[in-house]
C-alpha cells in the first residue's frame, strides 16, 4: 500500500480562484498595492464580523503582531506556555521582554492554569491547534491588572466574541484561512487598536513621525485579496476539515498507544489534526509513513530548552515526543487509507517489540 502522489501535511486549503481573480483585476487596474488599500479594509471588516471584534488590525504575519503587543505591554515579564511554536516566545524576546515558561495540560495541550499566579505580568496563552483556552478560568487565576494577549495563530474562525485584551491570528499558507503570509490583531480596546494602527505604519500621521518605536507591519492588497477569497470558502473548508477529523477519530480509536486529540466544541476549525502517540511508536509511525509517501509533522521543540537555567516542564517534554500532526485538506478516501496504514504500522511495531 503506497500513495503514488505525496500526501503532504500543511498543504494550503482549496478555494475558488475566480474569487481571487476579481481582487487581482482590482489591484492591477487601480495600482494600489499596499499602504491602506480597499481590500485590506474589506478584509479587516470581514474579520471583525466573523469573530465579533470591535477592531481588527491586519499585519504582515502573526509573529510581527505578537511583537507589537509585546512591545506595547507594560510588563517586562510574560508568562507563556513552553509547548508552542517558536514565534510565541521569540516575539517577546525579540523586543527585549523576558518569557517565563510554564507547562501545558497533557489533555488539552493548552497552558496549565494551575501554574498561573496572581502577579502583575503579561500573560500570553496559546489557543493551540485552534482549541480555545478557558478565558474565565485564566482571568480568575491572574491579577486583575495583568494584561492578557492570546496567541490565536491557529484559532481563527466564526465566533461569538474574542477573548482577552487582544488576540493574534495567523493567515500563513498552512493555516485555516490564508493570505500566503499574513496576520491580524483583534481587540475591543480602541486605544490599544489606535496605537497598533500607528505602530504598524512607522507611527507616521500626516507626515509627522510620532515615535521612535514604529515599524512596517502592513499587509499587502494581494495578501488581503487572497485572504478574502479564502474567507468566501470558509464554510466549505470547515465542513471538509471536520469530516476528515471525524474520520480520523473513528478509524483510529481503540488502538493501543495512540489517540487523536479531541478539539472540544468551542468553535474549533479542525485545521490541525493531532495524534498523540506513545514515545518510540511516534517516530516509527512518522518514518514508516514517509516510506509510503505520507508526510506528517512533529511539533514543538520545548521553549524552555533555550534557557540557561535548567527547568523541568514534564508535559511539554512528553508532548514534544508524542505529538504527530496528520495530513488534512485531503479526500476522505485518502484519510481512510492513511488510517489503515497507521493501523498496519502499529501492528508491525507491536510484533517487533514482542521479539
Ligand atoms: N504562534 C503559533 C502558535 C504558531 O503556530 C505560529 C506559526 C505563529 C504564532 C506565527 O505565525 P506566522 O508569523 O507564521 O503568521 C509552519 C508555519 O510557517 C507557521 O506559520 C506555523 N505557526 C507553524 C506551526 O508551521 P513550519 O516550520 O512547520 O513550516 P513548513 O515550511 O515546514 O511547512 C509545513 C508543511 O506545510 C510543509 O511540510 C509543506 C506544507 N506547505 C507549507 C507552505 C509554507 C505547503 O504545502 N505549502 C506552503 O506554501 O512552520
Amino acid at each position: 500500500m503506497l500513495f503514488n502522489k505525496p500526501i503532504r501535511f500543511g498543504v494550503p486549503n482549496d478555494f475558488d480562484i475566480n474569487n481571487f481573480q476579481i481582487s487581482l483585476e482590482q489591484i492591477f487596474s487601480t495600482k494600489k498595492y499596499t499602504n491602506g488599500g480597499p481590500l485590506v479594509k474589506e478584509f479587516e471588516d470581514k474579520i471583525c464580523e466573523l469573530v465579533n471584534a470591535k477592531r481588527c488590525i491586519s499585519v504582515s504575519n502573526a509573529t510581527v503582531g505578537l511583537q507589537l503587543l509585546a512591545k506595547l505591554s507594560k510588563s517586562h515579564y510574560s508568562v507563556v506556555p513552553s509547548f508552542t511554536f517558536a514565534a510565541t516566545y521569540q516575539s517577546l524576546a525579540f523586543v527585549g521582554k523576558t518569557p517565563m515558561f510554564v507547562d501545558v495540560d497533557h489533555v488539552t495541550h493548552n497552558i496549565d492554569i494551575n501554574m498561573l499566579m496572581s502577579i502583575d505580568v503579561c500573560i500570553m496563552p496559546v489557543n493551540l491547534w485552534g482549541r480555545l483556552c478557558d478565558p474565565i478560568k485564566i482571568r480568575n487565576k491572574i491579577s486583575p491588572n495583568a494584561e492578557i494577549y492570546y496567541d490565536s495563530a491557529h484559532a481563527f474562525g466564526k465566533r461569538p466574541g474574542i477573548i482577552g485584551d487582544a488576540e493574534v491570528f495567523s493567515f500563513h499558507a498552512t493555516k485555516f484561512i490564508n493570505c500566503a503570509e499574513g496576520g491580524a490583531i483583534v481587540t475591543n480596546d480602541d486605544s490599544l487598536a489606535d496605537e497598533l494602527v500607528s505602530m504598524r505604519n512607522f507611527c507616521i500621521s500626516d507626515g509627522i513621525v510620532n515615535s521612535l518605536i514604529g515599524t512596517n507591519a502592513k499587509l499587502t492588497e494581494l495578501a488581503a485579496g487572497l485572504g478574502l477569497a479564502y474567507i468566501r470558502n470558509i464554510d466549505n473548508i470547515i465542513t471538509d476539515n471536520k469530516n476528515n477529523y471525524i474520520t480520523y477519530i473513528d478509524n483510529l480509536k481503540n488502538i493501543d498507544g495512540l489517540y487523536v486529540v479531541e478539539m472540544g466544541d468551542n468553535h474549533p476549525n479542525y485545521q490541525y489534526i493531532v495524534l498523540n502517540v506513545k514515545e518510540g511508536l511516534r517516530d516509527f509511525i512518522y518514518s514508516q509513513l514517509l516510506t509510503k509517501n505520507v508526510e506528517t509533522k512533529k511539533y514543538f521543540y520545548p521553549g524552555h530548552f533555550l534557557l540557561k537555567n535548567k527547568l523541568s516542564l514534564p508535559n511539554t517534554e512528553r508532548l514534544w515526543k508524542e505529538t504527530l500532526c496528520l495530513p488534512n485538506g485531503i479526500k476522505q478516501e485518502d484519510v481512510l487509507k492513511v488510517c489503515n496504514m497507521i493501523k498496519n504500522i502499529v501492528e508491525c511495531y507491536n510484533k517487533l517489540e514482542l521479539k
